[in-house]
Parts: C-alpha cells; structure tokens; sequence
C-alpha cells in the first residue's frame, strides 16, 4: 500500500461519533465537526427510544450527517467498529473517531485533520493532556495500560493508547478494526496494538481533554477494568507468538 500514492484531492475525510447516553452533547460535537467540512456518521448505540429521537433530528439537522442505528448498547467498540465499516462502505479514505461528549478540544482537528493529509498512509492519534478534572483512577489506569502496551508492542511507539481521538486511514485500518472482538473500552487500546503489529506507522500529537464534573461518563470501574485486564492478557500472548516478527522486521529495517 505504502508503494501507492494518494494526492490530497483523493482523500476523503470523515469523523466517526460513537454515542451512547452523550445523545444531548453529541449536536454540538456533530455541529463542530460539520462545520469543518466533515461528513459526520453518528453511532447510536441502543440508545433508549427517546435519545434515539434525538439523533434522528440532529442527522436531519446537521448537513452531510449519517445516523447508524445499533438496536442494542454493544459497547464503544462495538460501536466504532459499526461506524468504521460504514465509513468504508461509503468510500471513505479516512475516519476521524471522537466522543460524543464533547470532551476533546475540538479546536484541535485542523491540526490533526492536516497531519493527516501530510502522512495519508499513517495513523494520527491524539495523546491526552488533562487538566485537574481527570479522575485519578483513570490516569493510573491509563499508566498501567501504556506499559503493557509497550510490551505488547515490544516498542516505545504507542505514547498513549486510551484516547478515543485518532484519524485512521480506512483502507489499512478496516481489515483489521472488522476482526476485533473486544467491544467495549478495551477496543481503543487493541486496534493500536494490532495495527503496530501489522507495521502501520503513527504519529501522536497532544490534545486536552476535560473529564467534566457534572459530565456522564459510561467507564464501568469494574466491567470495563476485567475487559482491559483480559485484553492485555491476549495481546501479551498476540506478542509471544509475533516476537520473531516483530523483531526480525525491526532488524530489517535497520539494515536498510
Ligand atoms: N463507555 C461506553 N461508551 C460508549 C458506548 N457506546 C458508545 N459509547 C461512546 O463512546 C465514547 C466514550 O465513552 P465515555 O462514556 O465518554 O467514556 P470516557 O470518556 O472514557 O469516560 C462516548 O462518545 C460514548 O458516548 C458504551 O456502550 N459504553
Ligand atoms: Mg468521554
């Protein structure tokens, strides 16, 4: 793939928005995206019947909108893997994922929508700075996961693997993303790691991120923990298997 090249005019960008229980948040998030000339594909996953009316009315509202309609909560991967199979079906280059509860800086996607135009063939993750809203049990998890990720990897190259804000490119990512099984949170951390595994370079840039007080969040301390806990276990196994590889290839590459 990397052999092709891909002028910027060939690329088409849109952003990925799972949503569940972030119904309300998610008009301003679709509103924002939008208005940066990106077609918006909302994931509804097995909201209630009233927040899927909402949904409804903001793809009806907001220009360029798709409303993806799960019948029952699946989970956040469940959920970006509908949205990125979408996204594929309607030829899409590249999908930006972003939370429906408006937590990232929105400010930060022309950075990021660029950096992606300058590496079309690479990942462009977003690597989160907080400020004092962060819960501390989520920072310390989200330390424990970057070390097991670093192992997974047997590499230094995934600074973060939790932030839910990345632009993949679609045409190597989707092959992978549709063979997951882990649907929940432990989604964002896995599609990382197999797409190192598969050689995709990645690049990450810093965004803020704000955990708001009165904000919902749907991290289930003990589900969520078990799912990211089993997740690392089969990927340091992934990683046993592969370490030939990975490490045959590296050296190849230095030789080079
Ligand atoms: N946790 C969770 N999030 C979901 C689910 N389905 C879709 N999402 C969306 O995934 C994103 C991340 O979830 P969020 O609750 O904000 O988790 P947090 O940011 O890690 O606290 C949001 O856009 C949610 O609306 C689900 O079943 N569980
Ligand atoms: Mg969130």
């Amino acid at each position: 793939m990397r052999e092709h090249t891909m002028k910027p005019e060939d690329m088409k960008f849109c952003a990925i928005v799972p949503v569940y229980r972030h119904e309300k948040a998610s008009r301003n998030v679709a509103e924002t995206l939008a208005a940066q000339n990106l077609a918006v594909i909302l994931v509804d996953d097995g909201n209630t019947p009233e927040g899927h009316e909402i949904l409804e009315q903001i793809a009806k509202d907001v220009p360029n909108t798709t409303l993806v309609t799960r019948e029952k909560n699946g989970g956040k991967g469940a959920a970006v893997i509908s949205g990125l199979g979408k996204a594929y079906e309607m030829g899409f280059t590249h999908a930006l994922q972003v939370d429906a509860d408006g937590q990232h800086d929105m400010d930060a996607i022309p950075f990021f929508l660029k950096a992606a135009k300058k590496h079309p063939f690479d990942l462009v993750a977003a690597m989160p700075q907080y400020d004092g809203s962060v819960p501390k049990a989520r920072e310390q998890g989200r330390k424990i996961t970057n070390f097991w990720v670093a192992v997974e990897t047997l590499s230094k190259t995934i600074p973060d693997s939790m932030c839910g804000f990345r632009v993949y490119p679609l045409q190597f990512v989707w092959p992978v993303a549709k063979k997951i099984r882990t649907y929940r949170m432990g989604f964002d951390i896995e599609i990382l790691v197999r797409l190192s595994w598969a050689g995709l370079k990645m690049y990450f840039y810093p965004i803020k991120v704000k955990y708001p007080e009165d904000g919902v969040s749907n991290f289930r301390a003990f589900g969520d923990n078990v799912e990211i806990s089993w997740t690392h276990t089969k990927l340091c196994l992934g990683m046993l298997i592969r370490s030939p590889m990975i490490l045959g290839r590296r050296l190849f590459k230095k030789k080079k």
